[in-house]
Order: structure tokens, then sequence, then C-alpha cells
């Protein structure tokens, strides 16, 4: 049985394509696509090897990219640090920690400059993720190519532009939902008028996926998603034949290796057919659903971290195998730090081994007729295509992220899964199975950043750039922005006036807090999903015959001896400090630990040191447990610990869990961390851990 509910069966017969008799006659590049967007697929042009990069500064992150595309990289992918996401400067004080951190930092048009610099813009084809900031950073990226002598129009590449997928899952909104989805189709609105050869949204499955979801929730959720976007360019003034051909989707492949393989070509079937039936456009482009991939983070470990360059090399061929049209293969070492030159070199060889070498590019679509998967990529089709009735019967995707349905989705499902992991009914070789005394994760050499160096050429350029610029063409500029998003008329065009910003020099900061102060900042709701966690042991431990999980129970008397002893249960307040908005971990973490009987306070996300301080004063919690996946523990959890000092709150203890690269657990240690929980982590043994490191193991 697969995640999703799907029976898997020992074996297929001609039997199984009972009533999709017609698969068997279709081709590739054919309505409705199942079998690939193009006749000739790989055979004529293998898919775009596009590793996502971005290292600190402008500087050092154009040095990569000019580095990786002389080794066979074929396109560029950006990824920018959590302040530029934001919306924040880099010298904005709440972001000191993520400057430069798990990106690179952009302030204004002339980072961008050096970020592309000597790279021929209307010959390379760009791919920035940006989604809150997404309309200071397209005009940056605009103004900065005009700059270099390329006209908009040449401009070729994809911005991941997909809000929805951000208050689902991934958190780097800035906006509420409905503004959000206005600077969407102004951005779809301009690319169609200037900007014809890029794709203005990249609609994202793969941070579902990471958050949790299985392959039918992130397919149903992404076509939901791609469906509304459509409606969102239509209120934009579009018609479908002018945005639905330019839009492009990105999918997780994770170690299902079937299912991924059935749910590219189930995704492709599904937006066809959904396309063609509710908008109904004249051009056959507008049908066709061409995808990056991405290899599965959430799949890596932190142990034995060399099997991640097996269990990448699966999950791409699983992508080229389903049909993808460009690819990021991770690096073995992401779950311990950022990437490391050799780590980033040979995922990026990975893929030029499949291509090169391996002869499977040389057949379009080779599972076309497989009795097994013709049949299980009809029922992931199915499965997703209930899912999605139900989002499009709540109005569409807007309407069921304002009634919370995708993330309550999303977070059972990874509540579910941990319990499997925990329980050992989902195998993790080298994590809960297997388990190796080696020591390799140590001997892993892990990239390391001195943000403070980063900050400091940073906030050099930005002084740099407000001294030299005209300061009241700066001030109209923004004015103008602020003007058009307050009005209800949808005009002008809030990219043309970004654009217009962005060339008198305002700042990403300055252009967001233009919109904000129109819009307001959007903040997530801190509600977690109770009982999937302990009701997925039990029901695992009832199919092995037993009455109870033995270890949920040895955690649940845990919890009543501290009880006993303190007269209250143990309360943790989980907290994400900075602008890391990857929640996966602590959400999971805070629904596990009150299932087992905790008292689970969850901090709002992107806090400061001081405020997560009154927070645990307010709650008057025993444990504060800090999550941290993109490297700001560095600074923000020594930060943390001298505001509990100052707040004589020295009792309270502090644990980490996340990505901290194991050369920084001495460190922390010394400082006063009194654990360390890193990836692969069991909750019960963390909860266990966490109680005897308060009133001692003796005392249980
Ligand atoms: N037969 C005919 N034409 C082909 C074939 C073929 N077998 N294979 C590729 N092509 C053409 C395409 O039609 C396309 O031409 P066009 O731009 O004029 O339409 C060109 O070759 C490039 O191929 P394509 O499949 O579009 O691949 P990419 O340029 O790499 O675009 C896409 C892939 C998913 C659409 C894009 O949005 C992308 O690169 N996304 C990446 C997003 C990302 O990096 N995210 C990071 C998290």
């Amino acid at each position: 049985m697969l995640p999703d509910g799907i029976p898997v069966k020992p074996v297929y017969t001609a039997q199984d394509m009972e009533g999709l008799e017609h698969v068997t006659q279709e081709l590739p590049g054919v309505y409705p696509y199942s079998r690939g967007p193009y006749a000739t697929m790989y055979t004529a042009r293998p898919w775009t090897i596009r590793q996502y990069a971005g290292f600190s500064t402008a500087e050092e992150s154009n040095a990569f990219y000019k580095k990786n595309l002389a080794a066979g990289g074929m396109g560029l992918s950006v990824a920018f640090d959590l302040p530029t996401h934001r919306g924040y400067d880099s010298d904005h004080p709440r972001v000191m920690g993520d400057v430069g951190m798990a990106g690179v930092a952009i302030d204004s048009v002339e980072d961008m400059k050096v970020l592309f610099d000597g790279i021929p813009l209307d010959r390379m084809s760009v791919s920035m993720t940006m989604n809150g900031a997404v309309l200071p950073i397209m005009a940056m990226f605009v103004v900065a190519a005009q700059e270099q002598g390329v006209a908009a129009e040449a401009l070729t590449g994809t911005i991941q532009n997909d809000i929805l997928k951000e208050f689902m899952v991934r958190n780097t909104y800035i906006y509420p939902p409905r503004p959000s989805m206005r600077a969407v189709g102004d951005v779809m609105a301009y690319t169609a008028a200037h900007m014809p050869k890029f794709h203005p949204i990249s609609i994202s499955g793969y941070h579902m996926q990471e958050a949790g979801a299985t392959p039918a929730i992130e397919l149903a959720f992404t076509i939901a998603d791609g469906l509304e976007y459509i409606r969102c360019a239509k209120a934009a003034g579009l018609e479908v034949d002018q945005v639905a051909p330019r839009l492009s989707f990105f999918f997780a492949v994770g170690l299902n290796f079937y299912e991924e393989v059935a749910k590219l070509r189930a995704a492709r079937r599904l937006w066809a057919r959904m396309v063609k039936e509710k908008f109904n456009p004249k051009k056959e482009s507008s049908l066709v659903l061409r995808t990056h991939c991405q290899t599965s983070g959430y799949s890596l470990t932190a142990q034995e971290p060399h099997n991640n360059i097996i269990r990448t090399t699966i999950e791409a061929l699983a992508a080229a195998l389903g049909g993808t049209q460009s690819l990021h293969t991770n690096s073995f070492d992401e779950a311990l730090a950022l990437p490391t030159d050799f780590s980033a070199r040979l995922a990026r060889n990975t893929q030029l081994i499949l291509q090169e070498e391996t002869g499977i590019t040389r057949v379009a679509d080779p599972w076309g007729g497989s009795f097994f998967m013709e049949s299980l990529t009809a029922s992931l089709e199915a499965a997703a295509e209930s899912l999605l009735n139900e989002v499009e019967g709540l109005g569409g995707m807007t309407e069921a992220l304002l009634a919370g349905l995708p993330k309550r989705k999303i977070e059972e499902c990874a509540a579910r899964q941990q319990a499997r992991v925990d329980s050992g009914a989902q195998v993790i070789v080298g994590v809960n199975k297997f388990i190796s005394q080696a020591t390799d994760a140590e001997a892993v050499p892990v990239r390391q950043i001195d943000n403070s160096a980063v900050l400091t050429a940073q906030l050099a350029r930005l002084a740099q750039v407000k001294a030299s610029r005209d300061g009241a063409a700066v001030a109209a500029a923004l004015q103008a922005v602020e003007a058009a998003a307050r009005s209800s008329e949808r005009q002008p065009n809030l990219m043309e006036l970004a654009v217009q910003a962005a060339r008198v020099r305002c700042t990403v900061g300055e252009i967001s807090d233009a919109l904000e102060r129109a819009w307001g900042r959007h903040a997530a709701s801190t509600a977690v999903a109770p009982g999937c966690y302990v009701a997925t042991r039990n029901a695992g431990a009832a199919a092995a015959g037993l009455d109870a999980d033995v270890e949920v129970a040895e955690v649940e008397s845990a919890v009543a001896r501290f009880e006993a002893i303190t007269g209250r249960r143990p309360r943790i307040l989980i907290a994400k400090m900075g602008q890391d908005g990857h929640d996966r971990g602590a959400r999971v973490l805070a629904s596990g630990l009150a299932d087992l009987g905790f008292d689970v306070d969850i901090s709002p996300l992107f806090q400061t040191p001081a405020e997560v301080t009154l927070q645990a004063m307010d709650a008057d919690v025993h444990i504060v447990g800090i999550s941290s996946q993109a490297a700001g523990h560095r600074s923000l959890v020594p930060a943390l610990l001298q505001a509990l000092r100052e707040a004589g709150m020295q009792h309270v203890l502090v644990v980490v869990g996340g990505i901290i690269p194991p050369q920084d657990h001495a460190e922390l240690y010394e400082l006063g961390v009194a654990a360390i929980y890193g990836p692969g982590t069991r909750i019960p043994a963390a909860a266990l851990d966490m109680i005897q490191l308060l009133v001692g193991p003796e005392a249980l």
C-alpha cells in the first residue's frame, strides 16, 4: 500500500488495463500528454540541468554560476537569502542573522548587476526562486538586464512567483493572500506584455511534499494552484491563451520510485484535462504542463550522509523517466549544512552521468503501455482529482487556503509519516534500521559562512547606493507604488511601477515597505494538527497485535511522573527565529509532543530572540526548543541564551533541532544548549531525554 492508500499488487496483467485501453494509443507530445510534452522528448534535447544555488554575496554567487556553466550546467537558478525573500534590506534589525546565509543577498539593482555580470542574459535562461518580494526582485532583474544592454523582450527563464504554496507550507510570504494574488497577476500581465519568452510563475508542489504531503496531495494542490493562477491572470485582464502556454510547474521527486514517475505522467494528464474543461483555450500549448523537478531534501539523512548520493540518483532517475524538463539534484551534505563546492559538483555530475552514460535519453516515455505504470498513473490521477474537486468546491485555492484546508491536510500527513518512521514501519537505512556506528557525518567537511563579512559588504554597498541616488525620484517612485497598491482599480500595473522604482535605485526593502503600508503583513496561525501522531503509532501497534505502542506508553508514564513531581506537565515553547520559515520539523514536533502529553506552545514564525524570551516568560515554560534549518543558529541561539539570562530565565532548558552542522555542536553546548536533536531524531526519544534533563534520570 502506498502512503496515498493506493494498493500495489505483486504482479500486473492486461486485466489491470481495463478501461485504460485508450492510453495504449497515446503518443508523447500529443494530448493529454501523459507520455511527455514533446514528441521527441530527450532524443532531441535532454532535460535542462539546472542547479539551484546562491551564496552569500552577489560576487561569490556570480563566480559559482560561471564555474557551473563552464562545467556542464545548462541554466541558472538563483537562491536568494531569507531577508530578500521577506522584503527586508540587509540593514534591517530583524534580519542580521540571516543575511547571505541561505542564498544571495540582494538589496538593489547594483547587487543584481554584480550577480549577472558577464552572463549573457539574452542567451542564458535564468530561474529565480522568489515569491514574497517578487515585484522588486523581478523589477531589478529587468533593470539590471536593460543596463547590460539586454531588452526585457529577450529575457528567458522563470520566476517562482507562486504565493499560494507559501501560505500552505514554505512561509516566505509578506502580505496577506488576496493582495499577494494581485502581485502575482500583475507580474503575469507584465511578462505577457513585455517578456514573451519568460515563464511568469513556477507552480510548485515541491515544498508541499517537503512539508509532508503525499504525491497525490502534492499533485492535487499543485494543479488546484495552477487553475487558481489562470483565474488570477484573467482577473488581471489576460486571456487564457496569453498566460497558460508560459505557466510552468515544479514537483518534488522522492524515493517512492514508481509513484513519482506516475505522478509526473498523471500531472500532465490532469492539467491538460482540467484546463480544457474549465477554460477551453484555443491554443494547444495552453494545455501542456512543463515542469522542473528537484530531488527530495526531506529524504536526505544526517546519518551516513554518503548514502544520500544513492538516494538522489534514484530520485533523479525517477524524474527523468517521468519526463521532467529541468532538474536540480540535491547535494549529499544538505542534511548537515549548505552544500560545499565538492558536494554540489557531485550532485551536478549525477545528472551528467544519467544523460551521457546510461542511454536513458534514447527513448521517449519508456513506461508507455506498462500494465503497472499505466494503472498507477490512472489511480494517482483519480486520487488527486477527487481532492482537487474538494478545493474547487470551496471556491478555488485562495478560499481553500483561507479555510485552512491544505495546510491541515499536509500537516496531518507529516505527523503520520513521522510516526511511521519513529516506529520503524517506514525504513530509513542508517536511521531506524541497519544503524552503523561509523562516524562519517563528523568527517564530512561542511560549508561555513561568515555572516559578518557578508553583512559588512552588503551594508557598505547599500549605503553607497542610498548616498548616490536622487532622493526626490526615489520618494516619488515609492509613493506611486503605494498609491497603486491602495487603488482598487488595479491600475497602473505594479510591475511597471516597481521597474521605475528599481531604476531610480529604490531598494528591495523600500519597495516592499511601500506595498506593506497599503496591504499589511501576513501572520500565520500557530495551531497544529492534533491526534495524528499517536493515532498512527497505535494503529501500527494494533496491526502488530499489540494493545498499545510500548514506546508511546513509556513517554506517557514519564510525563505522568514529571507531573507528580512538579505539579504540572512538561511545558515547551517551540520557536522559530530569524527569517527561516521551514517549519515542518517544528510543527511535527509540536503535534507529536502534544499527543504524548506535553503542554506545547508554538511561537509565530520569524521571531527575534527577545520575542521568544518574552513568550517563554509569559507561558512559564520548562523548555524552549529552537528549530533552525537555514544556518541562522550560529548568531540567533547565542543571542537567545543571552536574552534568557538577562530576563532571569537561565533555568529554562534550551534545546535545538534541525540542520545543525556537527562542527557547531561543541560551541552550542558550551554556550549552554542542553541538547541538539538533528534530523532523524525520534520524537519519543527526544521527549524522554528532555524530561530526564529536567528532573534527572533517577526520578523516572
Ligand atoms: N522537441 C522540441 N522542442 C524542445 C524539446 C523537444 N524534444 N525539448 C525542449 N524543447 C524546447 C522547448 O520547447 C523550449 O523552447 P521554448 O522556450 O521556445 O518554448 C526549449 O527547448 C527549452 O526547453 P524547456 O523544456 O522549456 O526547458 P527549460 O527552458 O529548462 O524550461 C521549465 C523548463 C520547467 C519550463 C522552466 O520553467 C524552468 O526552467 N523552471 C526551473 C525553475 C527552477 O529552477 N526552480 C528552482 C527551484
